[in-house]
């Protein structure tokens, strides 16, 4: 594993305050129990967006539905935006897709020649593994996008459980400069949000045409516990998944996702 810094240094932190970005407030913990949970806590005090809050060491570090996040300290990057989007409700569907696609394109600016793909609706898969994921939590009328990065796990004691996962070092073979990530994070997650306020079905292309989902057979775990198979056929303009089933299509708002062989 490349030797990074513990902290982010203080002229990334400066620029990212001082720079265009809508960045009222940053700060770097070593240990957190979950910069999601952090934010949610300070959303209810009334923190103005675009909070960041970025950890080394996250005690409950959590993904969807109550599974727990890893992340080996000193080799991913784990960072939380606290928005507070203008957009009706019916968009809000559509952010973690906006928190997607720009994951996707920073990942892409590091991992040139890597596959960089994004499973429905926003896990990070390079070359196939997952390297990083979203969780996208409201609190009141705040909206709180987490983000899990793998950087540079070779050489790192995966947890148990994540033979499949990778990181973008694994995919390049070279030395990844986590606080570089953290800085096109803040950067492209600010501009892909400003413009999915003014156009929110703005992100649907450049959401469409990185989905790993889109003509996958697939198995989706649902919230209640029921599993469908189908073909993925579409991603609809709400972001749900269109699965063709048996001829007719459903749209599945929210899922596991299993990306299987063609039937
Ligand atoms: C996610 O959930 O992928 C969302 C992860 C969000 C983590 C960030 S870190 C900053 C912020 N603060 C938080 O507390 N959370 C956010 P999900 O799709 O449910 O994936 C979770 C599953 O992925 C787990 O059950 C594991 O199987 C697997 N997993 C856990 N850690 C992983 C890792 N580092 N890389 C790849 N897979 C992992």
């Amino acid at each position: 594993m490349h030797a990074c810094p513990p902290h982010p240094p203080e002229a990334l932190v400066r620029s990212i305050l001082d720079g265009p970005s809508r960045v009222t407030s940053f700060e770097w913990r070593d240990e957190v129990a979950s910069t999601n949970a952090l934010l949610a806590a300070a959303a209810a005090e009334g923190l103005p967006e675009i909070a960041v809050v970025g950890a080394d060491v996250q005690t409950s570090g959590r993904g969807r539905l109550g599974r727990p996040w890893h992340a080996p300290t000193g080799s991913s990057l784990q960072v939380s935006f606290l928005l507070r989007p203008h957009a009706d409700m019916a968009a809000l569907t559509l952010l973690p897709l906006v928190a997607g696609v720009a994951l996707a394109e920073v990942a892409e600016a590091h991992v040139e020649g890597a596959h960089v793909r994004l499973k429905w609706p926003n896990d990070l898969l390079v070359d196939g593994g997952k390297a990083a994921g979203i969780l996208v939590e409201r609190s009141g009328d705040a909206v709180v996008v987490g983000i899990g990065v793998n950087v540079d796990w070779r050489g790192v004691e995966r947890p148990e459980g994540l033979e499949h996962a990778t990181s973008l070092s694994e995919a390049t073979g070279r030395d990844i400069d986590r606080w570089k990530v953290l800085a096109g994070l803040v950067g492209v997650l600010d501009r892909r949000y400003g413009d999915w306020q003014e156009r929110p079905n703005g992100i649907l292309d450049a959401y469409r045409s990185r989905c790993a989902t889109l003509g996958a057979r697939v198995r989706i775990v649902q919230v209640n516990g029921s599993s469908v198979v189908g073909t993925a056929v579409g991603i609809a303009d709400d972001g749900a998944l269109e699965l063709e089933i048996d001829g007719s299509v459903v749209r599945v708002r929210a899922g596991e996702v299993t990306h299987l062989r063609p039937a």
